[in-house]
């Protein structure tokens, strides 16, 4: 056991019964929050469902899992001496270091002590008369605190397979979103896998190295990038140190967080063999977003989407060797609309002797039975079972507890038809309450780094507003809220995004409003836009004395 762990375990569970702030999850967000309010000299309590810090690095312990975004870029920009001193080892590090990442931040800004491991929140009602949120936690304690923050993060809460006969299989059942801390041994045993997102285009081709049979249940084909993951070399490191500030500005000035430079031509206007060439420059690189950042019209035209389509099912075709298979696993909707996912050796693990693909859609599953899964044609017997079957995304954390705002009105109700919150940050009738990365903000479009520490800056921002100016709460009015949930769907409505059923849709969880969640506009527009907000005295919020 780690320092870290036994730290975390042997905290206090002391809880005090009035706050400041109370914080939900201590991943990234939660953690950086309690530190912002803590300079600002409020006192605040984190509750964080886990046993430690980390959030999705913390529960998402499959092999294989991987961040998406690089390591250099995908960090804490909000200490220089945090920057300089961190010594990341990989491109596109592991969960374990990023965990250990975590775990560090954790000690050298001494959180551990206001956060309270193991522990959910369940509850959430705003008191009108004194104006304060009553937050209720799974062991009963209650907490008063005037603000209240969501850090709840964005994919955390895991999607249930709905299969009939999920509960009947007599084998092994693990999800990707809640592995087994002391790791599985999967050793000549026969695997099936549900799900081919980026969880299952990461467990895949190292569940294939150790089980003597691996069979892959892919309902929808995944787009999945080359990650040409490897260590960083010391150069390349001194390099982004030496020049850490300007790199933060072009990340937070970027459209996805990620500092590249801006396409500036259509698909359309090259000829095929320059496009050819561009984009085998691209695969070559690797990465979620050397492709797509190509020409400007990839995620606005069907036409200029369908070149880059077309380039990735040839690829696919190279690396696969039994075409019906290569055939399976080629996407039919437009490159980018659903999170493309990373990979190292995906496509190629097909060619192995003890893999088998089968695709959904030409045999659905009909159940799970006590001994496997029974697809239209056949019983696929199996000792183990892993879903990788996603999350109840963006907005599941928020609506699984029961916040309660003005008049008892429920969070999880009002979203009935679909989440509205202006700037994706606060919700009319939720007085200081404020959603790290929430619906309508550019979260999963975006290097979450940059994005959850431009939202917890602003939340901060504008608490430190309220104190200055004796001030109590900050809501936005519905006008506002309606006029931005408007904006957020217009700017989703002119690219292919909503045409592909996916979890930024909310289309992966039955009976979920189909709405576009995140906001497509990029993170550099965005906070130039809430900066403005703020600096014009909140526009669009009621703030009350
Ligand atoms: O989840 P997903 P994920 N029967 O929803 C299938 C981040 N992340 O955990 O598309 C059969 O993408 C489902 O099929 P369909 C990243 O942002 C990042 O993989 O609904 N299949 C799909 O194939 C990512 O995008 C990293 O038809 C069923 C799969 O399960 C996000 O988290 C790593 C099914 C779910 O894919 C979510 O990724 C991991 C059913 N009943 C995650 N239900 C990195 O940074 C679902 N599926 C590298």
């Amino acid at each position: 056991m780690s320092i870290s762990d036994r730290d975390a375990r042997t905290a206090s569970r002391t809880v005090p019964s009035r706050v400041d702030a109370v914080i939900v999850g201590a991943g990234f967000s939660g953690m950086y929050m309690l530190h912002r309010l803590r300079e600002m000299n409020l006192s605040a309590i984190v509750f964080e469902a886990g046993g430690d810090v980390g959030g999705t690095w913390y529960w998402n312990r499959y092999p294989g899992a991987r961040v998406d975004v690089e390591s250099l870029a995908y960090s804490y920009s909000f200490s220089a001496e945090l920057e300089q001193e961190y010594e990341w080892l990989e491109r596109y590090p592991a969960q374990p270091e990023i965990l250990r990442y975590a775990r560090h931040v954790a000690d050298r800004f001494g959180l551990r002590r206001d956060i309270r491991f193991d522990t959910r929140v369940t509850a959430a009602a705003y008191d009108e008369g004194g104006r304060a949120w009553r937050v209720r936690t799974e062991h009963g304690d209650v907490v008063t605190a005037r603000f209240l923050v969501m850090s709840t993060g964005c994919v955390s809460v895991p999607k249930s397979p709905e299969i009939p006969g999920v509960g009947r299989f007599g084998g092994r059942v693990h999800h990707t979103a809640n592995w087994p801390h002391e790791g599985v041994d999967l050793t000549g045993l026969r695997v099936g896998v549900i799900g081919t997102g980026s969880s299952g285009v990461g467990v895949i081709p190292l569940i294939a190295e150790q089980a003597a049979d691996l069979t892959v249940f892919q309902r929808t084909a995944a787009y999945s990038f080359p990650a040409r993951n490897r260590g960083l070399r010391p150069e390349e490191i001194a390099g982004v140190k030496a020049n850490y500030r300007a790199f933060r500005k072009e990340q937070r000035e970027s459209h996805f967080g990620i500092p590249v430079p801006m396409p500036t031509r259509s698909a359309l206007e090259v000829s095929p063999e320059e496009r050819e060439a561009a984009y085998e420059r691209a695969w070559e690189i690797g990465g979620l977003i050397s492709l797509m950042y190509t020409y400007t019209d990839l995620y606005t035209s069907r036409e200029a989407n369908d070149t880059a389509k077309r380039f990735v099912h040839r690829k696919i075709h190279q690396m696969v060797r039994d075409p019906r298979t290569a055939a399976d696993l080629c996407p039919d909707y437009p490159v980018g609309t659903k999170r493309p996912c990373l990979d190292t050796g995906y496509y190629e693990t097909y060619n192995r002797e003890n893999v088998h693909l089968v695709n959904l859609r030409r045999t659905p599953i009909a159940e799970i039975t006590e001994t496997g899964v029974r697809t239209s044609d056949r019983e696929h017997a199996l000792d183990v079972i892993v879903y990788a079957t996603g999350f109840d995304a963006i907005t599941g954390a928020l609506t699984s507890v029961d916040i309660r705002g003005r008049g008892g009105v429920s969070l999880r109700e009002s979203w009935r038809t679909g989440p509205r919150a202006y700037l994706g940050i606060a919700a009319a009738g939720f007085p200081n309450l404020f959603m790290i990365t929430g619906p309508g903000s550019p979260s999963v479009l975006s290097n979450m780094m940059v994005s959850l520490e431009q939202h917890v800056d602003w939340a901060a921002g504008a608490i430190g507003h309220l104190e200055r100016n004796g001030l109590t709460t900050i809501e936005p009015t519905r006008q506002a809220q309606d006029a931005w949930t408007d904006h957020v769907d217009l700017v989703a409505a002119h690219t292919l995004f909503p045409e592909t059923d996916s979890w930024y849709t909310g289309a992966n969880v039955p009976g979920k409003p189909r709405v576009f969640m995140p906001y497509a506009a990029g993170v550099g527009q965005y906070r130039k836009r809430c900066d403005d907000i703020a600096a014009r005295g909140y526009p669009g919020f009621t703030l009350s004395a």
